[in-house]
């Protein structure tokens, strides 16, 4: 309650004029939170009212708004009480969900012949790309080799995009055509885009992000980016499968 009470008040602070960073980034990680939770809600409540074999890609929406939703209560605690981004738990956040994100791909196409191997390659560039990215961020950030760990997770985010955009996933989707092509399609688009603000971010914040310069943005503002790309990532992304699924059980 208290830290409501303070969240309500940074709000205040914020809309009334007098702005602060550091307010402004704890306030993203509750609103985060709490939209995180609804869309856990909505996503679990509405498994009752489609088809029965879409329940398990809704489950799997609400699962990933679930986890990122206690991720980000502890996430706005330790900001809070440090000072600092919980740039470990935004890690270990994305690190359970990312691959989720990955197993909504091969559930969609499961039923037009999708294959488990697909899955796991998916499962394994978004492992390869979150680990490096975290040596590279959390170990050597302030270091000139924080740009080649960046380099190698860029190569696995592409080609997860590749998968996904002309690979076995969207050769999948394009023999099933309708509803799961669009639907697709349009989560092919948060990979391409919704996605890219995590490296741009690396670029711009992490010190020897940029073949070892340092483009000085600074930390909290990041979060604050960070914040709104994963509300918009990973709500989005549930919304898809949700119209996907309802379209499909009419
Ligand atoms: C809900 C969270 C999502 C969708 C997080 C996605 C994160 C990425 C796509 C991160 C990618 C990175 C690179 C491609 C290079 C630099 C390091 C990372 C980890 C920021």
């Amino acid at each position: 309650m208290n830290a409501l009470l303070l969240d309500i008040s940074n709000a205040a602070a914020i809309f009334g004029g007098e702005f602060d960073l550091n307010q402004a980034v704890a306030f993203t990680f509750f609103v985060g939170s709490m939209a995180m939770m609804g869309a856990t809600a909505f996503f679990w409540l509405e498994m009752r009212n489609i088809s029965a074999k879409w329940r398990t890609s809704l489950l799997v929406s609400g699962l990933i708004t679930f986890i990122a939703a206690v991720h980000y209560y502890y996430m706005r605690d330790y900001f809070v009480a440090s000072g600092e981004s919980p740039t470990f738990f935004r890690y270990v956040d994305w690190l359970l969900t990312v691959p989720l994100m990955c197993v909504e791909f091969y559930l969609i196409t499961k039923k037009v012949g999708g294959k488990i191997g697909t899955m796991w390659k998916l499962i394994f560039a978004s492992v390869v790309m979150l680990v490096t990215g975290y040596i590279g961020e959390a170990i050597y950030g302030a270091e000139v080799q924080s740009w080649i760990w960046g380099l190698i997770s860029g190569i696995a985010y592409f080609y997860i995009v590749y998968l996904v955009w002309a690979g076995e996933i969207a050769q999948l989707a394009k023999n099933a055509g309708g509803a799961v092509l669009s639907a697709n399609k349009a989560l092919a688009w948060f990979v391409l885009v919704g996605w890219a603000i995590y490296p741009v971010g690396y670029i711009l914040g992490t010190q020897g992000g940029l073949f070892g310069m340092d483009m000085g943005v600074d930390a909290g503002f990041m979060d604050v980016v960070y914040n709104i790309g994963d509300a918009v990532n990973k709500i989005g992304f549930g919304l898809v499968i949700y119209a996907l699924a309802v379209s499909d059980s009419e």
